[in-house]
């Protein structure tokens, strides 16, 4: 059987006109995201991205975690499996082990794809199956009430970082390129349509693709850090605190700091796991 997952090869281009209704399970509404909540928009982008790469409903596997950005799935009609806090790339891997020709894509947040996720994280980029790992990172946990996770920046307020979060964070992309990802970008809800071209590079990447994805949860994160509105914190970390690969080409050092960059921040070519997997069974099968 072909490991080759069901990407045909398109150009960036929808093939048919949108409608985001023909992708939703519409009787799963209303959601639970709150009013301001950026997981919304980059299920919006997401739907799109999708659409443009014209790979089948059928084709596609959709599998989360625990969380508010884990109730992705549910809302839409993939093959979908809502999984345990923390587990969901390890329940991808079995999938993708058993079915190779489903583009997998994990939804997943900050906390439960770099706290108690990391683990699964961290060897999945090494063995680079071809995956797409989305992490929407709001900086919180936010189903749980906003307690510190690896992304929250040190000083800003969590439910269990009353004054201010002491510990180092994660950079997702530094993490997921140093572990072997052969794909790894940045997006933000912020930077929706670049959003779309991103997670569409993304899914039609053969091999792991990690997407670090700013959104924001404004009921928890907005509220302790005395952000006025969802919108305001959206422009100050996303808008005024990310700028593009070709701006950052451009600046030193010094003018980096404290800017995080959006785009295809790694690119690279290796051999992925379900088809080494494959080679493997067919040498111990004598072929
Ligand atoms: C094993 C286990 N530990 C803890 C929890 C409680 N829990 C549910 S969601 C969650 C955190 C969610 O945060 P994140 O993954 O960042 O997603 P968000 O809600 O911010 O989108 C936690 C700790 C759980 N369900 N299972
Ligand atoms: S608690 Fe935060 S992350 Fe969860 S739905 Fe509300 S705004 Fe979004």
């Amino acid at each position: 059987m072909s490991t080759q997952a069901a990407t045909a090869s398109v150009p960036y281009k929808e093939k048919k006109p949108f409608d985001y209704t023909s992708y939703m399970r519409k009787g799963k509404l209303p959601h639970i995201w709150c009013p301001g909540c950026g997981h919304g928009v980059v299920m919006k982008s997401l739907l799109r991205a999708i659409h443009a790469t014209g790979i089948d409903q059928d084709n596609i596997a959709m599998v989360s975690g625990i969380g508010c950005s884990s109730r992705t799935p549910g809302y839409l009609d993939f093959n979908t499996l809502h999984t345990l806090h923390g587990r969901a790339i390890a329940y991808a891997t079995g999938l993708k082990l058993a079915k190779p020709k489903l583009k997998v894509i994990v939804t997943t947040g900050d906390g439960d794809a770099l706290a108690i996720g990391g683990n699964h994280f961290i060897h999945a980029c090494r063995r680079n199956m071809d995956m797409v790992i989305l992490v929407y990172n709001n900086y919180i946990y936010g189903m749980t009430s906003g307690q510190s996770s690896p992304t929250t920046p040190q000083n800003m307020i969590a439910t269990t970082a009353r004054y201010g979060s002491i510990e180092p964070t994660f950079d997702t992309c530094d993490l997921a390129k140093a572990a072997g990802a052969t794909f790894v970008a940045r997006g933000t809800a912020y930077h929706c349509q670049e959003l779309e071209k991103t997670l569409y590079e993304a899914i039609m990447h053969k091999g792991m693709a990690v997407v670090d994805i700013l959104d924001s949860c404004p009921t928890y994160y907005g509220r302790f850090n005395k952000f006025k509105s969802a919108s305001e914190m959206m422009e100050k970390i996303e808008k005024d605190g990310t700028i593009s690969v070709a701006q950052a080409a451009k600046m030193t050092p010094e003018q980096l700091q404290g800017k995080l960059v959006r785009g295809v921040i790694h690119k690279a070519e290796r051999a992925e796991y379900c088809e080494e997997y494959e080679k493997l069974m067919e040498k111990a099968q004598g072929k």
